[in-house]
C-alpha cells in the first residue's frame, strides 16, 4: 500500500519525549553475581537445560556505562529499564537486602541523570524472585505485601531521581505465560483459573504500589506512577455486527481485563457475565474470575497518572459459536476466532488503538512504552525503519489530527537482547554480538535513523513509498 504524500515531513511537538526500553532479565546477565538471588526466569531456563538462558545476556551488569553512552549519543530524552527485584532483595523479602545490587541501580540512575536522560523505571518486568514464587507467587495474595516492601524500598532509595515509575510490565502476558498456559516461568498450566487468580493478585499489587507512592512519596518527589498494559490492535474481520461484537469482546477480555479495574473500576461486564455463566454450567459454586469487593474496586480504581501501552501488531477477529462447556479456559471463555500476522504492518493500527484507549479510558495522557519489530541479524535493518516510519506516522496523525495527548514513545529496544528463550529474535536498534565475550555493541542503520529523528523531530516519509 502507499503511504500518502500528505504525510511526508510532519513534526513532533517540542515536548514529545523519545526513548528506548529494556528489561533487567533480558539484558543484565550476571544472574548470580554480587549477591543476586535467582528469579523465576533463571530457574526456568536452568531447569529446562536450555542452550540459551539469561546468565550473561548483554552483560549490561558490567557494560552499563557503554549503554548509557549509547543512550546519550542517540539523544534519548528517557531510558526505560527495569529493576531486578532479586538483585536488590535476593529472596524477595526485607530480610535480604543486597547493597551491591542497590549500588548497580544507583550508579545507572545517577549516570543517566548526569547525561540529562530521564530514567523511566519498571519495578517488575516478570522476573519474580524464586523464593516469592515458591511461596505461591501471583497465586498467593500475600504477594501484594511482598511487593509493597519491595516497591517501598525502591521509592525510598531512588525516588529523588526517578520521576516515572511503572509498576508492572504486561501483567496479561505474565498471567498467560506463567499461570495460564505454562509456557514460561513459573510454568503453571492453569488456563481456566490460574491466569484469573494471577490477574486478581497482580491488580491488587499494582494498586498497592500506586497507593504507597501516593501516601508516602508523592508530596516529596512529585513523580508519576502507572501500570504498563499491552495489546495488539484488534480489527474485526468484517463490518458484520457479530464480528464487531467479537472485536469489542476481545478488546474487553484482553485490554479491559486490566484497564477496566484501573481506569473505570472492576472487571469488564462482559468478562464478569461470561465467566460466571460458564462457571455455573461447569457446576462450580462461584465464578472462576475472582470477585472484587466494593472496597477493592475503589482501592484499585484510579491508580494511574497516565496510560502506558505496549503494542506491536494487529490481530483480526471474527465471530464464532461459543466453545462447548468442557475444559475451562480463558480462550473458551472468550470464544472468538482470532489470528495475528506479525509480518503485516498495519498503517492505521496505532492510531486506532490510541483513539480507542483515549475514548474508552480517558486517561489524560498516554505513553507508548514499547513498540518495534524484530529483524534477522545484521546492521542494515531497513525493515525495522519501515515499520517505525509507519507506526510513528500513525502516531503523529493521532497527536496532530485527533488531538490525543500522547506524551512519549519508547522504542523496543535499545539493543538486541534475550527474547525470553532466544537470542535470534533481535529487537535492538543496536546490534549485540552474542558470540563475543565482549558482547560488542554496534549501531544498526535504524539507530542512526532514530538519532536523526530525535534531533530533528521531523518524520520524513517522502523516501518511503511502498511496503509488502
Ligand atoms: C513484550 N505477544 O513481550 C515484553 O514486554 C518484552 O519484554 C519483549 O521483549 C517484547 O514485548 C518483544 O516481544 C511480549 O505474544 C511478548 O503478544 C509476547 C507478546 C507481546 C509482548
Amino acid at each position: 500500500f502507499l503511504v500518502q504524500n500528505s504525510l511526508a515531513t510532519k513534526t513532533f511537538p517540542e515536548s514529545f519525549m523519545f526513548g528506548t526500553g529494556t528489561a533487567a532479565f533480558q539484558i543484565e546477565g550476571a544472574w548470580n553475581e554480587d549477591g543476586k538471588g535467582p528469579s523465576i526466569w533463571d530457574t526456568f531456563f536452568h531447569k529446562k537445560n536450555a542452550t540459551e538462558n539469561g546468565d550473561v545476556a548483554c552483560d549490561s551488569y558490567h557494560k552499563w556505562k557503554e549503554d548509557v553512552q549509547n543512550a546519550k549519543d542517540l539523544g534519548l530524552k528517557f531510558y526505560r529499564f527495569s529493576i531486578g527485584w532479586s538483585r536488590i532483595m535476593p529472596n524477595g523479602t526485607l530480610n535480604s537486602v543486597n547493597q551491591k545490587g542497590i549500588e548497580y541501580y544507583s550508579n545507572l540512575i545517577k549516570a543517566l541523570k548526569e547525561e540529562d536522560i530521564e530514567p523511566v523505571v519498571t519495578l517488575y518486568h516478570w522476573d519474580m524472585p524464586q523464593y516469592i514464587s515458591d511461596l505461591g507467587g501471583a497465586l498467593n495474595v500475600q504477594f501484594v505485601d511482598y511487593f509493597e516492601d519491595y516497591v517501598r524500598l525502591c521509592y525510598t532509595l531512588f525516588g529523588a531521581y526517578v520521576k516515572y515509575w511503572l509498576t508492572l510490565n504486561e501483567p496479561t502476558i505474565q498471567c498467560f505465560v506463567g499461570y495460564g498456559y505454562g509456557v514460561g516461568a513459573s510454568g503453571f498450566a492453569l488456563p481456566g483459573d490460574g491466569l484469573y487468580q494471577c490477574s486478581y493478585v497482580l491488580l491488587k499489587a499494582h494498586a498497592r504500589a500506586y497507593r504507597i507512592y501516593d501516601e508516602e512519596f508523592r508530596d516529596q518527589y512529585q513523580g508519576k506512577v502507572g501500570i504498563v498494559l499491552e495489546t495488539n490492535w484488534i480489527e474485526a474481520e468484517t463490518e458484520d455486527p457479530l464480528d464487531l461484537e467479537a472485536q469489542e469482546r476481545y478488546l474487553q477480555f484482553y485490554l479491559g481485563w486490566f484497564a477496566n479495574p484501573v481506569y473505570k473500576g472492576n472487571w469488564p461486564d462482559v468478562m464478569i457475565d461470561r465467566i460466571a455463566n460458564r462457571s455455573k454450567l461447569e457446576n462450580l459454586a462461584r465464578s472462576r474470575l475472582p470477585a472484587f469487593t466494593q472496597d477493592e474496586i475503589e482501592y484499585i480504581n484510579g491508580t494511574h497518572d497516565f496510560f502506558a501501552i505496549n503494542t506491536y501488531y494487529t490481530s483480526t477477529v471474527s465471530y464464532q459459536e461459543d466453545e462447548p462447556i468442557g475444559t475451562p479456559s480463558y480462550s473458551n471463555d472468550l470464544s472468538v476466532d482470532a489470528s495475528t500476522n506479525s509480518s503485516y504492518i498495519d498503517n492505521q493500527a496505532l492510531r486506532k488503538l490510541l483513539n480507542y484507549i483515549n475514548d474508552r479510558y480517558n486517561p489524560g495522557s498516554i505513553i507508548i512504552t514499547e513498540n518495534g519489530r524484530a529483524t534477522s541479524d545484521g546492521l542494515e535493518d531497513i525493515e525495522r525503519i519501515e515499520y517505525l516510519k509507519i507506526y510513528l506516522c500513525s502516531l503523529l496523525d493521532t497527536i496532530l489530527e485527533d488531538n490525543v495527548n500522547v506524551i512519549g514513545y519508547s522504542l523496543w529496544s535499545l539493543m538486541d537482547n534475550f527474547e525470553w528463550g532466544t537470542y535470534e529474535t533481535r529487537f535492538g536498534i543496536i546490534r549485540v554480538d552474542f558470540d563475543s565475550p565482549n558482547r560488542t555493541r554496534t549501531w544498526k542503520e535504524s539507530a542512526r535513523w532514530y538519532q536523526n529523528l530525535i534531533a530533528t523531530r521531523v518524520l520524513d516519509n517522502s523516501t518511503f513509498i511502498a511496503n509488502n
